[in-house]
């Protein structure tokens, strides 16, 4: 089986010993616009099909210092113990570049909730990714980045860049070296996300194990979802070219609406909808009935992100959506 370890070495080499004392990055957080939702290899976050996704403008800011003795990890300023899962993870991944006697001190800013589908663990990875790329001076691509950064989270590969849309590559290789993200030349400033918090409460299930759950249960996944996201990234990239709000709209709707219907297919389903989440896209869809240009798609928790265009954001807050950005 081929590990992570061995695609660290083919990439970065051996032995590898910082070059400075201290290393920091920031990392946009990503909205997919197209899910990824389905790994073919579950060791290197290797993904079934291709995703489409476009960076916010907050995101995480990682600090690395070389330490003596051992390890430590902050999130937002507090110390975490090494035996939480935030930290094991940070560990493991920095495990992969370093020798053994090399200690980190590990500082991670999350400017959006950790853990509650806002895709904090897209921006924490690419941002250690990043940072790790300053500490030890890589020769190393952008896209040999975002295969480093998909070891430790697969959707962190999309966040590598710091704005606008990337597609993410699932590839074909056994190694997963040709699964890389790349950016789109397309610029679209008037597209706005906005968010909406219905709860940032850590979820119910990890979408790690609720995509192999999925995959390993629901009918509808293996039936459709393969089929959906092809055509969907088809539309996807005409609205992008075109800038045709209402294609991309329909088609983020429609994408982020079958991912969580492969969810409710499995057993047992899996539903991260809390009722105020229902509450808001039916006022969504009714809004829209009355003329307003909004859409919304959803990741794995009960929040929604909202799509617009910038001209049409008074006309959408005095309609009494709150949008977080
Ligand atoms: C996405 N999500 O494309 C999809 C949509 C959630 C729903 O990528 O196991 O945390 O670390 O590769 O990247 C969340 O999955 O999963 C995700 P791992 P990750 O944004």
């Amino acid at each position: 089986m081929i590990t992570k370890k061995t695609v660290v070495e083919h990439l970065v080499g051996k032995n590898l010993q910082p070059i400075k004392e201290e290393a920091v990055a920031f990392a946009p957080a990503n909205i997919a616009l197209i899910k990824y939702w389905g790994k073919r290899n579950s060791e290197l976050n290797l993904p079934l099909t291709n995703s489409l996704s476009i960076a916010l403008n907050k995101g995480t800011h990682t600090k690395i210092t070389v330490q003596k003795n051992h390890d430590s990890v902050y999130l937002n300023g507090i110390e975490c113990s090494l035996n939480e899962s935030f930290s094991k993870r940070l560990i493991a991944f920095i495990d992969l570049f370093r020798t053994p006697g090399t200690y980190f001190r590990i500082e991670t800013v999350n400017e959006i909730p950790t853990a509650a589908g806002f895709a904090s663990s897209s921006s924490g990875f690419a941002a250690l990714t990043l940072a790790l790329h300053t500490l030890y001076n890589w020769k190393v691509s952008p896209k040999e980045l975002s295969a480093l950064a998909r070891l430790g989270s697969g959707s962190a590969s999309r966040s590598i860049y710091q704005r606008g849309f990337v597609e993410w590559k699932k590839g074909s290789r056994e190694d997963g070296l040709d699964s890389v993200s790349v950016p789109l030349k397309a610029r679209w400033p008037e597209l706005q996300i906005g968010y909406n918090i219905i709860s940032d409460k850590q979820k119910p299930i990890d979408s790690r194990s609720a995509m192999q759950q999925t995959i390993e249960t629901s009918t509808l996944y293996n039936a459709g979802w393969k089929k959906q996201v092809a055509c969907d990234l088809k539309c996807i990239k005409e609205a992008i070219r075109t800038q045709n709000f209402t294609l991309l709209g329909e088609t983020c709707e429609r994408n982020a609406l079958v991912m969580h219907a492969t969810m409710l297919g499995a057993s047992p389903p899996i539903l991260y909808w809390q009722p105020e989440t229902v509450l808001i896209m039916h006022k969504i869809w009714q809004l829209r009935k009355e003329g307003l240009r909004l859409y919304f798609t959803m990741d794995a928790g009960p929040n929604i992100k909202m799509l617009y265009l910038l001209e049409d954001q008074e006309a959408i807050e005095t309609a009494g959506i709150k949008l977080y950005k």
